[in-house]
């Protein structure tokens, strides 16, 4: 059965997305999430001038073999460009056999491990008050976990704060926004946010914080020591993440659980990390880490150094991506959590999908394959737009981590 289509779409319901859509002789399609948001383009170029050309032709059945031919093929290995078509294609390869089995693809990964994906939902505020509010949204529509984001005063912009509750984004326009950052006013109020939320919502939940790359492993090491005593489930990307070795450091002081991991493209990026167990949740995802077949591989080295899973999901992954996620999140054994920030409706009408959500978890559902699907009538209807992430600088105008 050989591929004998494969097209790049690319739509922006509100945000941009590049999908990957292959489809085989017998008139089966499959589906892979390609975008890397803000080199949206780069992507889309690389799937069209250099990928789907090798594709039609080749056998749709031969996933691990297309991985390592796409892989070792390309002489230029890993990146995020590379590793995120890679991604696409291994993704949809896994959607048509699933389809051609007749299963939701958790089943041809081992099957149900759990009950459903524990997902952990995005409370953020301007202010305290604001946050404290958000929150409890969050715990009354039930989900389990919960992550807290806060405006720090005397810094005019933070990461994961917005004006818009229901839908962060934070990529927009022709170029990057700019806005100051200074992490000794970051790390004099975070505390009090963690402890103005467990004092008015206990501890019956998981809390989870995302500093975003942007502190030294020595105030990394500060912070997750100051902060033991409100127990979070995970400091999110506590420093910039090159340096594995920088880990040692942050480690050597803390009992505060790290997550690292969705920037990185593949195994290499993190193995050192995971070996040393200098952190207990691996964030990376299928679509910027080449797909099922390498996540898993990933997954499982995580697991031999009890390292549990946390995929990335932010919203400028397509429903796509998701569900491919939550087949994983349910079929592994090391799942730690899943995160999920809701789409708007306009791109859950571009990307009709069958996962839900219920009682804190999310089910990828019965349909055969992903169980997602793109309208590609609609999604013509919104070309792509320009958007840039923010970036960063300290006080004195140099650069920093966003
Ligand atoms: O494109 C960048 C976003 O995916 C990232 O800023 C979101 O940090 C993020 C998260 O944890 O979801
Ligand atoms: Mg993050």
């Amino acid at each position: 059965m050989n591929i004998v289509d494969a097209k790049v779409i690319v739509t922006c319901p509100g945000r941009n997305f590049v999908t990957l859509k292959l489809t085989t002789e017998d008139g089966i399609s499959g589906v892979g999430d390609a975008t890397l948001n803000g080199r949206e383009l780069a992507v889309a170029s690389y799937l069209r001038d250099h990928v789907c050309p090798l594709l039609v032709g080749r056998a749709a059945d031969q996933i691990e073999d297309t991985w390592q031919y796409l892989y070792r093929g390309g002489y230029w290995r890993r990146g995020p460009v590379t590793m995120t078509a890679i991604g696409a294609v291994d993704v949809a390869l896994w959607d048509i056999k699933a389809k051609v089995a007749g299963l939701p693809l958790y089943q041809l990964l081992g099957g149900r491990s759990r009950v459903g994906v524990t997902v952990y939902g995005h409370a953020n505020g301007g202010s305290i008050p604001e946050l404290l509010e958000e929150v409890a949204r969050y715990l009354d529509a039930g989900y389990r976990a919960v992550r807290v984001q806060c405006g720090i005063p005397g810094i005019d912009s933070t990461y994961g704060v917005s004006g818009d509750k229901l839908f962060y984004e934070p990529a927009h326009g022709a170029r990057p926004a700019e806005t100051t950052w200074s992490s000794e006013r970051y790390l004099r109020f975070i505390p009090k946010v963690f402890d103005a939320v467990r004092v008015k919502h206990g501890f019956d939940f998981h809390m989870l914080h995302d500093v975003h790359h942007r502190l030294t492993p020595i105030e990394a090491a500060r912070l997750g020591k100051s902060v033991e005593e409100y127990a979070l489930f995970w400091l999110e990307d506590p420093i910039a993440e090159e340096l594995q070795e920088g880990f040692r450091i942050i480690r050597r002081h803390t009992t505060t659980p790290l997550a690292v991991g969705e920037v990185f493209n593949s195994i290499w990026d993190c193995h050192l990390l995971i070996a040393e167990q200098l952190i207990d949740y691996i964030r990376t995802n299928a679509t910027h880490a080449g797909g099922v077949t390498h996540v898993r591989r990933i997954f499982q080295l995580a697991d031999l150094h009890h390292v549990r899973t946390g995929s990335h999901g932010a919203t400028d992954l397509s429903p796509v991506s998701l569900a491919a996620s939550l087949h994983i999140d349910l079929s592994v054994p090391n799942f730690g959590i899943q995160e999920y920030m809701r789409h708007s409706a306009l791109t859950d009408e571009v990307f009709p999908h069958a996962y839900r959500f219920e009682d804190g978890y999310l089910h990828p559902g019965e349909v055969p394959g992903l169980g997602v699907d793109i309208d590609e009538q609609l999604a013509a209807r919104f070309p792509y737009n320009t958007a840039y992430l923010p970036v960063i600088r300290l006080v004195d105008g140099a650069m920093h981590d966003w």
